[in-house]
């Protein structure tokens, strides 16, 4: 017998393809060395092309699945991914208040790479107003700050400004990602309400980076699972994700998968 691992928990939707959603946090919870969970949301029809339609489940079971792993093994912290609807996003909100889930990360996902919307438009005020204000951080590219704050950010001093109306959203901590930056480095930007931390890595030239989102955001959840504060969580996350984005590849005939097993198993 092994010791127990911290256990981490990701709420968010299937992609039959494996690069991105559930299959991307539970494989990253594997390479981060945590117990990975899920309580699906929905099941996404798709591959490297795209999403070509998903189904949702009922509020009521994605409540159930929470409910039934906390009340038993425990969560360490957990994560969100894809939503999709209003009625799911109050749901979860709802019952990570009443269970007291913490640490929880938020990754308002609201597209796929391609541009496929995974998250209803009417749904986006449920998650301004009900789940972002319970989150310990939440993790918006700038596609989703605009749909968030509708500020449009095309440089540095507008990456602070961004984190800034977000983090009047409600959330204790505010990483904003400027991957998608025209000018030089990956900045990303993270904010307590009273400092930045700026993070920047190298700008990796790969169209292959399908579930980079989601794979950081679970690092993170992993990395508070095992107890880290947030700042060494976050860099923690942009490590794991740098490196997976490293390892990235080809798949099918559109865009590949950041690669999650470059610190699995080193195989002859
Ligand atoms: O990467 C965002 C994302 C999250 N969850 C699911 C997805 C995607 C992107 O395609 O399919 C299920």
């Amino acid at each position: 017998m092994t010791a127990s691992p911290p256990t981490a928990l990701t709420i968010a939707g299937s992609d039959s393809g494996g690069g991105a959603g559930i299959q991307a946090d539970l494989k990253t919870f594997l390479a981060c060395r945590v117990h990975g969970m899920s309580a699906i949301t929905a099941v996404t029809v798709q591959n490297s092309l795209g999403v070509s339609d998903f189904y949702e489940l009922p509020a009521k079971a994605v409540a159930e699945q929470i409910e039934s792993v906390k009340t038993d093994i425990g969560i360490g912290a957990a994560k969100t991914g894809m939503l999709a609807s209003s009625a799911i996003i109050s749901m979860v909100a709802m019952t990570v208040r009443r269970l007291g889930i913490v640490p929880f990360v938020v990754d308002p996902v609201a597209a796929s790479q391609h541009g496929d919307p995974l998250l209803h438009p009417d749904a986006l005020q449920t998650l301004r107003n009900v789940l972002i204000p319970l989150a310990s951080i939440v993790t918006p590219n700038l596609g989703e700050v605009k749909l968030l704050t509708g500020i449009e950010v095309r440089d540095r001093p507008g990456m602070r400004f961004a984190a800034r109306a977000v983090h009047e959203l409600g959330a204790q901590w505010v990483l904003v990602k400027g991957g998608h930056l025209p000018d030089g480095d990956a900045l990303d930007v993270l904010f307590d309400g009273t400092s930045f931390i700026e993070l920047e890595s190298p700008r990796l030239d790969t169209p292959h980076t399908h579930g980079s989102g989601d794979t950081l955001a679970a690092a993170i959840c992993s990395a508070l699972a095992r107890g880290l504060d947030m700042p060494d969580a976050v860099r923690f996350g942009k490590w794991f994700v740098s490196g997976a984005v490293e390892h990235s590849f080809p798949l099918g005939a559109g865009l590949g998968p950041v690669g999650h097993f470059w610190r699995v198993l080193d195989l002859p």
